[in-house]
């Protein structure tokens, strides 16, 4: 196979032999963002569809998710960062239930090459914790990650409970994952926040509107 079909034929094969050697065959051609963009995540997408129509078992899925976290790993030294640090602080998480983290840690890697401090305390993480920690690292906005449907609910839960505590206005709310919909953000959440609420498709998108909220 040509080398970035190879690559993304590792992830959906979850086979790390070689890896390293066909990423740094791949950074002579492209730049480390666009390989996990173009190749990468071709190969994610091909592994969420093959599971989700029943083909590929758990444990398989597993191991193309550990073959993506090493390839980003091993990119991401390799990417160019940007120094105007201090732009902002964010906060990220996965909220409760959800073990999903390889799109957060992307969001991760790209706010932190683009001037952003976050503090990104993982998986599974109920709002008292999110809430927590965003006070503790005095962030100036919360990012929370969910890719199962009943993420989407748990995500309402927690916009309510800052309603509640009287943070919404404190921290604006950045939130995506694949089973979120912008109307489903923008309209619904919207209506129902009492602060500053926005949907991410990327995180690209997630990069742009932290600018826009810093500015
Ligand atoms: Co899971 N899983 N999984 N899984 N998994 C999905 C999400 C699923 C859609 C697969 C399917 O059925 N086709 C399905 C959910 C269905 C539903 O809810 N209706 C599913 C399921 C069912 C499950 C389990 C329940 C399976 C089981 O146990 N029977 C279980 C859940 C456990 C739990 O959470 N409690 C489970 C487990 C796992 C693994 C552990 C095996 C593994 C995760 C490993 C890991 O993350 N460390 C896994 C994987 C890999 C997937 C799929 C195949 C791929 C997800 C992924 O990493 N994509 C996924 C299929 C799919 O998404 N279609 C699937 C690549 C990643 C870069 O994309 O995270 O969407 P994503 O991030 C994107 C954007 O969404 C956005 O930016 C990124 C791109 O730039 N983004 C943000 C994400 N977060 C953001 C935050 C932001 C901004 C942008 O700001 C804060």
């Amino acid at each position: 196979l040509p080398l970035f079909d190879r690559l993304e034929r590792r992830i959906v094969d979850g086979d790390r032999n070689g890896l390293e050697a066909d990423l740094d065959a791949g950074m002579e051609e492209k730049d480390p963002l666009e390989i996990i963009n173009e190749t990468l995540l071709a190969g994610m997408k091909t592994v969420g569809e093959l599971f989700g129509a029943g083909k590929m078992q758990l444990p398989f899925v597993l191991a193309s998710a550990e073959v993506m976290k090493a390839a980003v790993a091993y990119l991401e030294p390799h990417m160019e960062a940007t120094d105007n640090s201090g732009k902002g602080k964010i906060l990220l998480a996965t909220v409760k239930g959800d073990v999903h983290d390889i799109g957060k840690n992307l969001v991760d890697i790209i706010l932190s090459n683009n001037g952003y401090d976050v503090v990104n305390i993982g998986i599974k993480q109920p709002i008292n914790a999110i809430l927590e920690a965003a006070e503790e690292n005095k962030v100036d906005a919360i990012g929370m990650s969910g890719l199962l449907v009943k993420s989407t609910v748990v995500m309402k839960d927690n916009l309510q409970e800052m309603n509640e505590r009287g943070v919404a206005d404190k921290y604006p709310v950045l939130l995506g994952g694949a089973a979120l919909t912008r109307s489903y953000v923008e309209n619904d959440l919207g209506e129902l926040f009492q602060g500053d609420v926005r949907y991410a498709k990327d995180a690209f998108e997630g990069l742009r509107l932290m600018d826009s909220v810093m500015t």
